[in-house]
């Protein structure tokens, strides 16, 4: 009864593992204005591609960093409606997901989408 007991866990553990690594592989990031939405907010370390979704009505980008602004990767301009993949390569920690388009309007006025609210937090766990 034992053994059965961890074959079962042993069975659990497999199927889980596979999932997670499937998870961890890929993961949809929706760009609008003026916010940046993962699928989720913590993922596993590792290589990553990030499906970037362009949902809003003007180009966006997704600038991958660390909380003391090292660059990682960052996304040509996705134009809206158009999606495109960012690969990065992630150790265990926090990282800054921000859109860096900033321009000055007609009006003189500095439009800087990351003010606007296009920034967010991943947590990278081991
Ligand atoms: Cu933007």
């Amino acid at each position: 009864m034992r053994k059965l007991g961890l074959a079962v866990v042993a069975a659990l553990v497999l199927a889980c593992g596979a999932r997670v690594e499937a998870e961890r592989g890929t993961m949809e990031v929706k760009l609008d204005e003026f916010y940046i939405e993962p699928a989720s907010s913590l993922v596993g370390a590792g290589s990553i591609d990030l499906e970037l979704r362009n949902e809003g009505e003007i180009p966006h980008t997704l600038v991958v960093a660390t909380n003391d602004g090292t660059v990682l990767a960052a996304s040509d301009a996705v134009q809206p409606q158009a999606q495109q993949i960012l690969t990065v390569r992630l150790q265990p920690g926090t990282y800054q997901l921000t859109c860096r388009i900033v321009f000055r309007g007609d009006d003189g006025l500095l439009v800087d989408h990351y003010q606007e609210g296009m920034g967010t937090v991943l947590t990278v766990e081991p």
